[in-house]
Order: structure tokens, then C-alpha cells, then sequence
């Protein structure tokens, strides 16, 4: 991923129990601040924590400021979907902000219960014996010498732990069942540190997503967000953006909200609000976003191959900074079990400030 400054990279997703490589730059000198970087998962009554692993399947090429991957089977246990997207922007010549998300989907008839860990390994500025981490247990601040700052923040997590390479990596790579201990900053040395979400539930067909945001030497005060929540009513269909609602005062930016794997040619609805619905009954199917206005319904048709796409243009406005947008598709099929129609799960998008 590239936007003017900033150049980020993980490596091959990992095909045994391992973090992927980082790379991590966003100054002229393109020092590389990242060494690892991976998302691990562990499901009720598993007895270690499992990396997000390879084969990844129905993945996109990476392209511009963003990347993913898609594991349609987690470890082909027939349980767990899980995406991992990422995003840049560059916030000035030296500066920038990656956020790295991961949304599991609960592809089982039950609920699943399962605790989640983003692991991270910086080398500031290339150098890692000389990193000092301050923060706390959703927030490490890792710096060195030169002045470089990288906040790495995990909003929501109930479990953190900073050490020394690679204790904490092997915490979650080995066989045994570990929980990130609370070790928390300061620190000095070589960093490694990672979040851990604790016995989230998802209902079957549920979807929901975690972030894990890097700042590069800006406050990024308010940093564009996007969630996936709620269930479709089959796990075929599928929401998603490949963009941050970035409101950036001196361009013009847009952000593709699109559908795959629907029926082809089939008349479908996107229907967008600026508050969220909890899973509302209405004509045998179930809203995930408010109906109610003011509210915006694009129809059109699904390509030959069931795919979908709207594009929302956000105007270079200071006052669009922190709106929410909740988005949720709809396409007609006669073969539905209500006769009617079928429904993707939702995405909640948060105007961020450049
Ligand atoms: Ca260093
Ligand atoms: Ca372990
Ligand atoms: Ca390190």
C-alpha cells in the first residue's frame, strides 16, 4: 500500500502458526519502522491461539492505500470467516495513519465464543534494540532516539502485554493456552507488544470487527472508521469497502461501498442512515440500518456476476468529521424463503479527519 509517504506491507500471509513480516514507512528516508505484524484467534475450549493462516482465499491484489485478505474457513473448522483489511492515508510528509482490521463472520448453526489478539512488532526507525513504549493496556507509544512516534492503539481491548522479543510472539504461537499477562508500558528495548478482546460471542451468521490503528507521528485525533455488525440472511452475501471515509479540506475523496456474491441481475437496494437499527423485522427480511429519514435507497441491477457497488464522494467539509453512515444491501430473489428478497449483514463508516 502506497499514498505519497507512506508505504506499508505485510508479508505472505503465514501458512503454519507464525506473524506475518511488516514493513512500516512514511518518511522521505523511507526508514522501516515495522518488523511483524498479525491478527491470532482462540475459540472457546481451544487449548492455544491460532495465527489467521494461509490458504487465503478471495482475497484482492493489493491496490493503492488498501489491502486484504479473506479466510473462508478459518483452518477449515467450518466455524469462523474472518477478513483482515487494511488502510492508509499519509496525513503529511512524514506522517501517516494505517489501520488494520480483522471482522470474523460465525459460520456455524451456534454461537461461537472466541478471544481475539492483534500482535505487533516495531523496530523504530530500523533500530531495535533501543525502543521505549509508554501507554497503557489500549494504547503502547513506542519511540527511540530519533524522535519517531508510532501510537498503536487498540480501542476496546481487555488484555494487553508488552516485552521483549519474542516473548510475547511466542505466546501466541506455541501450543499451550496463554492470556496476555498485563505487562504493561513502560518498556525499553527491543518492543513487541500485542491487544487481546476476551470471550466475544457471535450469534450464527453474526459478523463483527476489531481494529488496530497506527499513527506515524500524528495525533490523529480523529481517525476514519469502518465496523461490520449484524447477519444477512444467508452467509453468501457479502458488504464491503475497500476506502476510509477520509474528509481531507483540500480534495475531494470518495468511498465505494459494494456487494458480492449476490444474485446476478437482480434489482438490488442500499439503503443508508445515520443511525443503526438492531436487526429490525420489515417485509420478512431484517434492517440493520434506521428506515426511517432522512435516510438514501440507491436501486439499481447486480452485474452478471451479482456484484453491486455505490460510490459516496465526501466534499473536502470540515463539518462532516466524526458523522456515521450505517450501510446495508438488499437484492430481490424470488427463491428466498420469504419470497421476497435476501440481505447482507451491515458496515457502520465514520468520517475521519485528515
Ligand atoms: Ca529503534
Ligand atoms: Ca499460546
Ligand atoms: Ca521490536
Amino acid at each position: 500500500m502506497t499514498e505519497a509517504n507512506m508505504v506499508v506491507a505485510t508479508g505472505t500471509v503465514p501458512g503454519s502458526n507464525a506473524a506475518a513480516t511488516f514493513d512500516l514507512r512514511a518518511d522521505a528516508i523511507a526508514a522501516d519502522h515495522g518488523f511483524q505484524h498479525w491478527w491470532f484467534y482462540r475459540l472457546a475450549g481451544d487449548t492455544q491461539e491460532f495465527a489467521l493462516k494461509g490458504p487465503a482465499t478471495g482475497g484482492v491484489p493489493p491496490h493503492l492505500t488498501h489491502a486484504d485478505r479473506d479466510f473462508a474457513d478459518v483452518d477449515a473448522r467450518g466455524l469462523l470467516r474472518a477478513n483482515v483489511d487494511m488502510d492508509i492515508y499519509s496525513a503529511g510528509p512524514a506522517s501517516g495513519v494505517l489501520t488494520s482490521r480483522v471482522t470474523f463472520t460465525n459460520l456455524s448453526a451456534v454461537p461461537q465464543t472466541l478471544d481475539l489478539f492483534c500482535y505487533t512488532d516495531l523496530d523504530v526507525a530500523g533500530t531495535s534494540g533501543n525502543d521505549a513504549a509508554t501507554g497503557n493496556g489500549q494504547q503502547h507509544v513506542v519511540t527511540d532516539l530519533t524522535g519517531v512516534r508510532i501510537e498503536i492503539r487498540a480501542a476496546g481491548a481487555d488484555r494487553s502485554q508488552v516485552g521483549t522479543y519474542p516473548t510475547v510472539r511466542d505466546l501466541l504461537t506455541d501450543a499451550v493456552l496463554d492470556d496476555l499477562d498485563n505487562t504493561l508500558p513502560p518498556f525499553s528495548g527491543d518492543y513487541t507488544g500485542a491487544f487481546q478482546w476476551q470471550a466475544r460471542t457471535l450469534q450464527p451468521g453474526e459478523q463483527r470487527s476489531w481494529t488496530v490503528v497506527f499513527a506515524i507521528d500524528t495525533a490523529a485525533n480523529r481517525v476514519p472508521e469502518v465496523e461490520h455488525y449484524g447477519s444477512g440472511s444467508s452467509l453468501q452475501p457479502e458488504i464491503f469497502t475497500d476506502t476510509l471515509p477520509l474528509q481531507d479540506n483540500a480534495n475531494v475523496r470518495q468511498m465505494g461501498i459494494y456487494l458480492k456474491n449476490a444474485l446476478p441481475n437482480a434489482p438490488f437496494g442500499l439503503l443508508s442512515n445515520t443511525t443503526a437499527a438492531p436487526g429490525i423485522p420489515f417485509l420478512n427480511m431484517v434492517l440493520w440500518v434506521d428506515p426511517n429519514p432522512p435516510m438514501q435507497f440507491p436501486i439499481g441491477t447486480t452485474t452478471a456476476t451479482g456484484d453491486a457497488l455505490f460510490v459516496f464522494v465526501i466534499p473536502p467539509s470540515p463539518y462532516l468529521t466524526g458523522f456515521p453512515i450505517y450501510h446495508q444491501y438488499f437484492y430481490a430473489d424470488n427463491s428466498a424463503a420469504n419470497g421476497v428478497g435476501q440481505w447482507t449483514t451491515a458496515i457502520m463508516t465514520k468520517v475521519g479527519r485528515l
